[in-house]
């Protein structure tokens, strides 16, 4: 079921779980600002996740509420992963399923990185 994007940051989600090591993850990359593991039910060759640390649900929130250096910490984690995953070229796609319209199912913000094969285009 997807998620109310407006509801307040839920610390027994899964991916808060995750980050605490509370459920055991494929850690690919950590620093500071975000944690990264490989999606447990993949939809492409390589699909790996990216989240930051903070409590964060939705973009509007982490977009108006966290620190420059969270974001940019984050944003760096991101071109990381897919850089060490040796995605930069062939190229790779990013998404982030976004409240009730955009089907996000987990309430921690993540961004999706998928590669490792050709994706097809999304948009005509
Ligand atoms: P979504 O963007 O919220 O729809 O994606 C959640 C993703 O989290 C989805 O691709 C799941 O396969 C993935 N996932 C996971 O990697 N480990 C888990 O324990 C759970 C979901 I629950």
């Amino acid at each position: 079921m997807p998620i109310d994007a407006t509801q307040p940051y839920d610390d027994e989600n899964i991916f808060a779980k995750i980050l605490r090591g509370e459920i055991p993850s494929t850690k690919v990359y950590e620093d500071e600002w975000a944690y990264a593991f490989e999606d447990i039910n993949p939809q492409a060759a390589i699909h790996t996740l990216v989240i930051p640390k903070g409590k964060y649900v939705s973009w509007d929130d982490f977009s108006t509420t966290a620190s420059d250096a969270e974001i940019a910490g984050f944003v760096r984690a991101v071109g990381k992963v897919a850089r060490d995953k040796g995605l930069v070229e062939p190229g790779y796609r990013l998404l982030a399923n976004l409240g009730q319209h955009g089907g996000q199912e987990v309430p921690h913000l993540h961004v999706h990185i998928f590669g490792g094969e050709p994706l097809g285009r999304m948009i005509a």
